[in-house]
């Protein structure tokens, strides 16, 4: 299998973190693409060119995050980290949206941080802003349900939670979630997102 994979994506890094979580990252190859270079996006095995996109050994595209989670979690060895079915699996799935929404706004932000001062739109970074603080509010209001569960949904919580602290820095989100603070803390040590800390997109060759 091969994973269309860049050091700066949060939607990568959610599948990197639970192919090291599953013990299967060896059994994945890893080809960079730069989302924002057309020729990359256009060698993406993808219809919307975007990464993560994975391909299986037969030649299959898998994408879009969710999807390539729960295919690994499908098809390889290692801790479930979907439930396949029950309450659980809607938990996990509703977490994991919660934190797509955030990351997604982010990057809207990211993109506007892009744009020349003169055409940057503050409406849009304010709403983008209050929408991943809304989705960190709804962690907090469950981080102590948290403990040292490992799945979909925690993985996606935390990963979009460190792309807050890197979108913003200069917003403390941890002061208004002491619950969430005290978790993603202990959560960010594993070695599966130290590992997978995100470089800055710009940066990226
Ligand atoms: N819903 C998708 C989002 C993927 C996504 O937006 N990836 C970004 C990189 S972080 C991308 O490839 N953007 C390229 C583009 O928008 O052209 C997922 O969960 O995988």
């Amino acid at each position: 299998m091969k994973l269309r994979w860049s050091p700066a994506s949060p939607f990568v890094r959610k599948v990197v973190v639970l192919m090291k979580e599953k013990g299967i990252e060896d059994a994945i190859d890893k080809e960079k693409s730069n989302p924002l270079s057309r020729e990359d996006r256009a060698a993406t095995q993808s219809p919307l060119g975007k990464i993560p996109c994975l391909v299986t050994d037969e030649g299959q595209s898998v994408f879009d995050s969710p999807v390539i989670m729960e295919y690994l979690d499908t098809v390889c060895d290692g801790p479930e980290m979907l439930p396949k079915s029950g309450e659980a699996r809607w938990t996990v799935l509703r977490r994991q949206a919660t934190a797509d929404g955030m990351i997604g706004s982010m990057v809207t932000c990211f993109v506007e941080g892009l744009k020349k001062p003169e055409r940057q739109s503050g409406g849009v970074v304010a709403h983008n802003k209050a929408i991943t603080f809304s989705g960190i509010a709804a962690f907090e209001r469950e981080a102590a349900s948290f403990g040292d569960t490992v799945d979909v949904g925690i993985i996606s919580a935390a990963v979009a939670l460190s792309f807050a602290d890197q979108t913003f820095p200069e917003d403390d989100w941890r002061k208004d979630n002491p619950t969430l603070a005290t978790w993603f803390d202990v959560f960010d040590q594993r070695p599966s997102m130290t590992e997978t800390v995100l470089v800055d997109a710009r940066s990226f060759e």
